[in-house]
């Protein structure tokens, strides 16, 4: 009987000591380095260097550092700017692929101490650190492992005694780091010390990454490392600032070529969503210039992403788990623009409207099962307490949990936020909710991944009393941090601004409004504007403004920058190996969404130079041109080096412009290339000199301002 009591004890004792016992974590699983970084969930870029002042996305590396000369560079007001937006820190790039670097380096002659600024006794790293350390923000580095200037680049001793040494320095004077950044862009062409020529890596090798990371590790051992296969942060395959929809922080990095994965060299479709159960937990970073490229460009004024835009995108990547890279890029005077900074302010404020109050915070939580009946350890009170770590936990046989939220009286939300607690693994693979509605469950959300992170935008407010939630899919029990609900004020959507083939621009809005005010000289329009009423003829280009009014409430303001309207233009006949002339008229239709494209499937036929040629009607002055590469996600055909000519009679040509689109096959945005001076021409010709992939090239757009 005694030995029997004893065994019954001995039971008792384990399932009492197994409730107590927390989950075994699942998968691969954050380091303490990667969870700081998770929860800083949003922070911005700021490309502010030679590029700036020439104009360009990539220098060449030949430009001039007596060109570098801001007259109020402040890293005060960039970083205030930020830290409004709600943005943690920023990451600093200290050098692009010009290779110009900010600091004065030992390393390299082309530097900031070259340069007027301040006498060449400027560092603007330093001013940086400076600011984040006054504001209490993060800050971090990039420093490009491509270098355009550099001699020895491609050489083992670029590696060795340039690029180490560089962030080294960096390492050594401006930290603490919260990330260390290493770009993907690797060789090319460029300047060389003169030598202007092709320099090709191998992108798995050259760098010897591993050495080159032991280097951070030891030096700046808080700083996240960022590359497109991590080790802590991998890239999430676009610069549109968006995860999947199904997202996993765990990755198992492929290359394209069977060598090591490496900066340059992973298959990036495999990035956005990540991999289910991948080997190593490598989180995804968005990121994604506020305006449309990373560098500052007067041609780009008013096209900085509007508050709702970045609304829009914060949920698309903080809100499925990933963290938010936004692209600062002062102007050539050093600061951000006023419309810059009064964007980020508008979307801090809206972020923090939204989130001030957690609705499901006074509820009943009535979980089907909760961890060896211990409320106390893996209670649902956790679930609203804010704190990431601490998690509602069921037995190790429950995997399919139900919680049902009684909020006590009616709420009313629109978005939805779901944590687990990753110090466990990423473990649930779908959950959905339902709320009570006329005495039934109606599912009104469901998702196919959480992770550190979920966020639901609701299409619309749902006004209810209870709720429920059903784990729906998950190889293991639960580990949850977080349910939370939440109210996003209320706006007025922005207007869509479009125009046809004969040049009419119509403007119109999702629902009616009282009324839309425009304006077409690039003034911010108001209620004293002119009242939009039918479409109107917009021939000459330019940009068109319009604000909506409905009661006390108004939208943002829309811009659209419209070329010269292509009402009359015809392609010449004879382009090699384009008969189908409906086709290739794609590329004047003005609409963003048709295209042109010569690629023919044979694989065996390479690329060769190809050329299009667009009779405008009438001679016309031309001061730039506009390239918008296809919008449909392919690279095929996407042409990264030009030739642009001009003509009275279609016969005689001359060339006005030649070039490379820089950074078009990550951020294949429309490209515009200001002539060196305006020119008087009836007809144009765009040659294609260089393509990403395929053997054809393919044009959304030409047009020219
Ligand atoms: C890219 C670079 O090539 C761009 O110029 C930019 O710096 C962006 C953040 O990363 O890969």
């Amino acid at each position: 009987m005694k030995k029997l009591i004893g065994v019954a004890l001995l039971f008792i004792n384990i399932i009492a000591a197994l409730a107590q016992s927390a989950p075994k974590p699942y998968g691969a699983l954050p380091s303490q380095l990667q969870l700081k970084w998770q929860e800083t969930e949003m922070y911005c870029i700021v490309h502010f260097s030679m590029a700036t002042y020439t104009d360009k996305e990539w220098g060449y590396g030949e430009e001039d550092p007596k060109l570098f000369n801001p007259a109020h560079f402040s890293a005060l007001q960039i970083v205030a700017a930020a830290k409004a937006g709600g943005f943690k820190g920023i990451v600093v790039v200290a050098k692009h692929h010009d290779g110009f670097c900010l600091w004065p380096t030992k390393t390299t002659e082309h530097n900031i101490s070259q340069s007027p600024w301040k006498n060449g006794k400027g560092d603007v790293v330093k001013e940086y650190q400076q600011a984040c350390r006054q504001l209490g923000m993060k800050m971090g580095i990039y420093c490009s492992p491509w270098d355009r200037n550099n001699p020895l680049y491609g050489k083992p001793a670029y590696v060795t005694d340039v690029y180490r040494k560089q962030l080294e320095e960096l390492y050594a004077n401006y930290g603490p780091l919260f990330m260390s950044w290493h770009d993907g862009a690797n060789g090319g062409d460029g300047y060389y010390g003169g030598t202007r020529e092709v320099r090709k890596i191998d992108r798995s090798a050259y760098y010897g990454w591993d050495t080159t990371w032991a280097i951070t590790r030891r030096m700046q051992p808080g700083a996240a490392i960022f590359g497109d296969a991590g080790p802590d942060v991998r890239w999430v395959g676009n610069e549109e600032g968006h995860a999947g929809e199904t997202y996993w922080e765990t990755f198992t990095p492929h290359s394209t070529d069977g060598k090591r994965p490496a900066n340059g060299n992973v298959k990036y479709e495999e990035s956005t969503e990540g991999t289910r159960n991948g080997k190593y937990w490598i989180p995804a970073e968005c990121d994604v210039p506020s305006r449309p490229g990373w560098f500052y460009h007067p041609a780009q004024d008013g096209q900085t992403k509007s508050a709702y835009t970045l609304l829009d995108l914060y949920y698309k990547s903080v809100g499925r788990g990933a963290c938010l890279d936004l692209g600062l890029s002062p102007d050539k005077d050093g600061q951000l623009t006023a419309e810059d900074v009064q964007k980020l302010k508008d979307f801090g404020t809206i972020i923090r409207q939204t989130f001030a109050v957690n609705l499901a915070a006074g509820a009943t939580f009535k979980p089907g099962n909760v961890r060896g009946g211990n409320a106390a350890k893996f209670g649902t009170a956790y679930l609203v307490d804010n704190n990431r770590y601490t998690y509602w936990a069921t037995d190790d046989a429950v995997t399919k949990p139900e919680l049902i939220i009684d909020l006590h009286k009616a709420k009313t939300f629109n978005v939805i936020r779901l944590r687990e607690n990753i110090k466990l693994g990423q473990r649930i693979g779908g959950a959905a909710v339902d709320v009570w509605q006329n005495n039934t469950w109606q599912e009104v959300a469901t998702v196919t991944s959480i992770g550190a992170n979920r966020l639901v935008r609701l299409p619309q407010n749902i006004t209810a009393t209870k709720l429920r939630l059903r784990i729906t899919n998950a190889p293991v029990c639960i580990a949850l941090s977080d349910f939370g609900l939440f109210k996003e004020p209320a706006h007025l959507s922005a207007a869509n601004i479009l125009r046809d083939k004969k040049g009419e621009v119509s403007i119109q809005t999702e629902a009616p409004v009282s009324s839309i005010h425009y304006t077409t000289d690039g003034t911010e329009p108001g209620l004293n504007s002119a009242v939009y009423q039918h479409p109107f003829a917009y021939n000459g280009g330019g940009i068109v403004k319009a604000i909506s009014f409905e009661g006390k409430e108004h939208s943002e303001i829309k811009t659209q920058v419209f070329g010269v309207s292509k009402a009359g233009w015809i392609v010449l006949p004879g382009q090699p190996g384009n008969n189908n002339q409906k086709r290739i008229e794609n590329a004047i239709d003005d609409d963003p969404r048709t295209l042109y494209n010569s690629n023919t499937k044979r694989d065996s036929v390479a690329f060769k130079p190809q050329e299009i040629s667009v009779d405008l009607g009438k001679p016309q002055t031309i001061k730039a041109f506009i390239y918008l590469p296809r919008q449909d996600k392919s690279t095929e055909g996407i042409v990264d080096s030009y030739i642009y000519q001009v003509s009275n009679d279609g016969q005689h040509w001359t060339q006005v412009a030649e070039g490379e689109f820089s950074n078009i096959a990550s951020n294949p945005i429309e490209q515009t290339v200001k002539l060196d001076a305006p020119v008087n021409a009836r007809y144009f010709k765009f040659i294609a000199r260089h393509v990403i992939k395929g053997n054809g090239f393919a044009i959304a757009e030409l047009g020219i301002l």
